[in-house]
């Protein structure tokens, strides 16, 4: 008899908690709080720990319902550029309910679907920041679109097809502003993602890339699944991809000019160096990566990015970077280089909808900070 009384008590204790998290579904139970009810029977089950309603109730606290609550978040391509500025900025702007794995391609090969079960499977993640992708900047691009097509459809589609079957509540992935039709008006904004062809420099990934936002609407249509993204200008910072060939255009010059500094040669940059852009730093980026994770509620992507008025010419680039090591020799452009899309000019209105004061980090600034960063590693801890 004494067992009964005490699991009503306990049920009520239950329910008491989760009726913290808000509206309840037909049992009773809403979303976070039924998600907390089965772990914690799979806790008791895989810690072999008695399960409080069988047993006892003593074992099982509301604290214990609340670290249950948490939300998981897991970061594919978390060891990379991007990933490593959302560790910074979690970790300068940390929240008690959120818990961070950020995962790399070491730990998964998300090309293959049953790998990336594995990884929803261990770490049943509640929310998704999907950054996993080949990527590369301009001439990594023009010599493997079919790679880049192919590789990011298979990750893209793993990704989000998992997070609905395993009820992930929201999924934030990262598009790039290089996906907006070549031949377009300007400023670019989000509604002209589909709006034609891509520029021919990059049109595996950036097909690859709009097939997200296609897919975003299908679940959430059809499942009602919180799948939304972003599209963030040309990113730099720490922990980049510095090899010559296959790296974006700033990440280059950093690694160009820490070795024409130490070696005394000439500077080359390649292109004629008229080429435009906007660039965000990866830190600020993060920043605003967990803005939208936390609080941006439209299925339809926001571009991330500086202002129109802050897009900058490659050479103005490579001046900043030329500051950042204070170097003063002989400067050449190797104009048999392409230049490839000569601008991607976006607008930021929609981002400065939502927040009005958010501050970029001052480019130079940014810029020194890398090149910093760049020198103190390299060559062992950087990717050459
Ligand atoms: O970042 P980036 O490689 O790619 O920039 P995109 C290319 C521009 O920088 C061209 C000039 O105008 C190049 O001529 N540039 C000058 C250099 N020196 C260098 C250098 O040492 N290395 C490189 N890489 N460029 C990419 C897309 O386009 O943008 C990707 O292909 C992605 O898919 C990325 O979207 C954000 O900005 O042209």
């Amino acid at each position: 008899m004494e067992t009964q009384t005490q699991t009503e008590r306990v049920l009520f204790q239950v329910f008491g908690v989760l009726s913290i998290f808000g509206k309840r579904n037909r049992l009773g139970l809403d979303p976070p709080g039924l998600r907390a009810l089965r772990r914690h029977h799979r806790h008791h089950r895989e810690h072999r720990t008695p399960d409080l309603l069988t047993v006892s109730q003593a074992s099982c606290s509301t604290q214990h319902l609340h670290k249950m609550a948490k939300k998981i978040i897991l970061v594919t391509g978390g060891s990379g550029l991007v990933g490593n500025g959302i560790r910074i900025a979690s970790e300068r702007d940390p929240r008690d309910d959120e818990q961070f794995i950020f995962l790399s391609s070491k730990d998964a090969d998300l090309t293959d679907k049953e790998s990336t079960r594995k990884v929803f499977e261990k770490h049943q993640p509640t929310h998704v920041i999907h950054l996993a992708a080949k990527v590369g900047g301009l001439y990594g691009n023009m010599k493997a679109n079919l790679e880049f097509f192919r590789i990011n459809m298979a990750i893209n589609d793993n990704v989000l097809s998992l997070a609905k079957e395993f009820k992930v509540e929201k999924v934030v992935s990262c598009l790039s502003t290089c996906i907006f039709p070549d031949k377009t008006t300007y400023p670019i904004d989000e509604t002209m993602v589909h709006n034609g062809p891509p520029h021919t420099s990059n049109y595996g990934y950036s097909y690859a890339k709009r097939m997200i936002d296609v897919m975003n609407k299908g679940y959430n249509q059809q499942h009602g699944c919180k799948f939304t993204s972003v599209i963030p200008t040309n990113v730099f910072g720490p922990h980049d991809n510095f090899n010559l060939e296959e790296s974006h255009v700033i990440p280059g010059l950093v690694h160009k000019l820490h070795v024409c500094t130490q070696e005394n040669k000439p500077f080359t940059v390649w292109g004629t160096g008229k080429a435009r852009r906007q660039f965000i730093y990866s830190v600020d980026l993060a920043r605003l990566f967990l803005w939208v994770m936390r609080s941006y509620d439209e299925p339809e992507p926001i571009i991330l990015s500086v202002a129109e008025e802050a897009e900058i010419s490659i050479k103005e680039a490579a001046e900043a970077v030329a500051r950042g090591y204070g170097f003063t020799g002989e400067w050449i452009y190797d104009t048999t280089r392409s230049d490839g899309q000569f601008k991607k000019t976006a607008c930021n209105d929609k981002l400065r909808k939502y927040l009005p004061d958010f501050k970029f980090t001052p480019f130079d600034e940014a810029i020194k900070e890398t090149c910093d960063w760049f020198s103190k590693n390299y060559p062992d801890n950087v990717r050459l």
